[in-house]
């Protein structure tokens, strides 16, 4: 590196914010707890980068939270961020069903006390159309999963949304069939990559971004990373999913990231990063976004343009 500043180098949102973001890291001996709202785990946690952080440049905040989708809110990119301060995130709970030992409704407060749903600070890379790398807060689905203990015949998981019409104006019309579903094989709910975030650059998740509990796939397509979670069933089938029910040519079950495999309607080989100007140059695509190493045996033996 040259002896450039940071500050120099990056948006200066950017770097307030991952100011704020390493200052909060420093409080209580590496416990980013200290510094921050109640909502992301009062548990002791350490500050730790989980393993599959990248140290590419992080997308500034600004952008993350104001380009979203979530029709709850409406279609357009900004909706979300005009709209969706008024949805009520505590008290949250999650119901988790079907095929496991152990169903219930946990509260969202109990989850994150419990110790050994460690949380991590993930700095990973999202891509559909347009991508961004989020320093995300968050911890392995699979460790709730675990919880809960699956049955031997369970598969798969489908995820709901909240339905709350009141105080999601999307839900008021017809534009997808609510609540939004999403769903994963159970060995891909389980890989340590697949995290529930409840959290990003170092504040409680923004009510845009999902909160107060989203998940985040980062190998697959943005639309399979649930926002505002309330359900978790275990199945033995497939579980329907919002975006196939809607057009399955276009979207299929499976969404993982593939250059190759191309949406009907637009290439899928290459992303616009997201907050460096409308006309920043685009990024080739990679395979599995990035993270075939972790994940491409999960569908080895598989036609990947067949389940796409
Ligand atoms: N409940 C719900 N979850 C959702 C969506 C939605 O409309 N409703 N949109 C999906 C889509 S299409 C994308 S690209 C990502 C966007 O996440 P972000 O706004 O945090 O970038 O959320 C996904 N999760
Ligand atoms: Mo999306």
């Amino acid at each position: 590196m040259t002896d450039l500043k940071y500050s120099d180098v990056t948006p200066r949102e950017d770097f307030l914010n991952r100011r704020r973001f390493v200052a909060a890291m420093a409080v209580g001996g590496g416990s980013i707890a200290a510094g921050l709202a109640p909502s992301i785990s009062s548990a002791a946690i350490d500050a730790v980068p989980s393993i599959y952080s990248t140290d590419e440049e992080l997308t500034p905040l600004e952008a993350i939270t104001t380009y979203n989708n979530y029709y709850e809110f409406g279609t357009g990119k900004d909706d979300a961020a005009k709209r969706a301060g008024g949805l009520t995130t505590k008290p949250w709970s999650v119901v988790i069903d079907g095929m496991v030992n152990n169903p219930g409704t946990y509260d969202l407060e109990d989850i994150l006390k419990d110790v050994t749903l460690e949380e991590r600070i993930y700095r990973l890379r999202c891509v559909e159309a347009w991508s961004m790398v989020v320093p995300w807060i968050g911890f392995e689905l699979g460790t709730l999963i675990a919880r809960a203990d699956p049955t031997p015949g369970a598969r798969y998981v489908a995820f709901e949304t909240l339905f709350r019409p009141e105080e999601m104006p999307g839900q008021s019309s017809r534009l997808l069939e609510w609540p939004y579903r999403e769903g994963l094989r159970l060995d891909e709910a389980m890989h340590p990559l697949t995290i529930l975030a409840t959290g990003l650059y170092g504040e409680e998740l923004p009510n845009q971004n999902g909160a107060p509990l989203r998940l985040v796939v980062p190998w697959k397509y943005g639309f399979k990373s649930i926002k505002a979670i309330v359900r978790m069933t275990l199945t033995e089938e497939e579980p329907p999913t919002t975006w196939n029910m809607q057009s399955p040519r276009e979207y299929g079950f499976y969404s993982n990231v593939n250059p190759e495999v191309h949406h009907p309607r637009w290439s899928q080989a290459s992303e616009r990063p997201v907050g460096k100007g409308f006309f920043a140059k685009r990024k080739p695509t990679l395979m599995f976004n990035g993270y075939a190493e972790e994940v491409a045996s999960l569908y080895d033996g598989m036609d990947l343009r067949q389940n796409y």
